[in-house]
């Protein structure tokens, strides 16, 4: 499996899968998210809307991954996590693996060969970029999956895209 850091908006890229780091709602935010809806178009939220009618009512739980439909992206599939809330006292690296590492069993699941992450977590959810950085890349590294050919890190900011590589130096060696 190749793994790639990028810097720029994911929003653009042309892979099977982008993740989305969104809240438990499904039903939009700012960051990342607001970017990813305002390019798909009104259909994501219709989309995310039917999943809180079925499948989550109370939400998308912490840690959790579902896909839906990329609509207008250049991806096949949006698939959305909740990274845990820093500023809310969810401070446990454990969620934040979870929430990689689900999304990587979702794109599994539905057949992804490419997936695109945006850092979860290092943006309004308040989490040290060298935290994510580190927790993104085990949890990529320790992925058991077969059906991934190349995951991308999308970065936005040079600071967190430094967090990045030197996470990956580290793991490297
Ligand atoms: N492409 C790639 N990365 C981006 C983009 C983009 N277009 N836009 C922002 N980032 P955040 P969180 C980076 O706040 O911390 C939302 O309101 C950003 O610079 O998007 O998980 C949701 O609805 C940062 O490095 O996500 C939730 O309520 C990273 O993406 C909450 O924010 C994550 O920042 C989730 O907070």
């Amino acid at each position: 499996m190749d793994i790639e850091l990028l810097q720029g908006d994911i929003t653009t890229r042309d892979v099977d899968a982008i993740v989305n780091a969104a809240n438990s709602s499904l039903l939009g935010g700012g960051g990342v998210d607001g970017a990813i809806h305002r390019a798909a178009g009104g259909q994501l939220l219709e989309a995310c809307r039917a999943l809180r009618q079925t499948d989550y009512p109370e939400g998308l739980p912490v840690g959790q991954a579902v896909a839906t439909d990329a609509f207008n992206l250049p991806a096949r599939w949006v698939i959305h996590t909740v990274g845990p809330n820093a500023l809310a006292g969810q401070t446990d690296p454990e969620l934040l693996r979870q929430a990689f590492a689900n999304s990587l069993a979702v794109a599994e699941r539905i057949g992804a060969a490419t997936i695109a992450f945006p850092a979860i977590s290092a943006g309004v959810y308040g989490w040290d970029a060298d935290d994510v950085a580190r927790t993104a890349v085990q949890a990529v590294g320790n992925h058991p999956g077969t059906c991934l050919e190349r995951v991308e890190f999308v970065l936005f900011s040079d600071r967190v895209a430094r967090a990045f590589q030197a996470a990956f130096e580290e793991l490297r060696g």
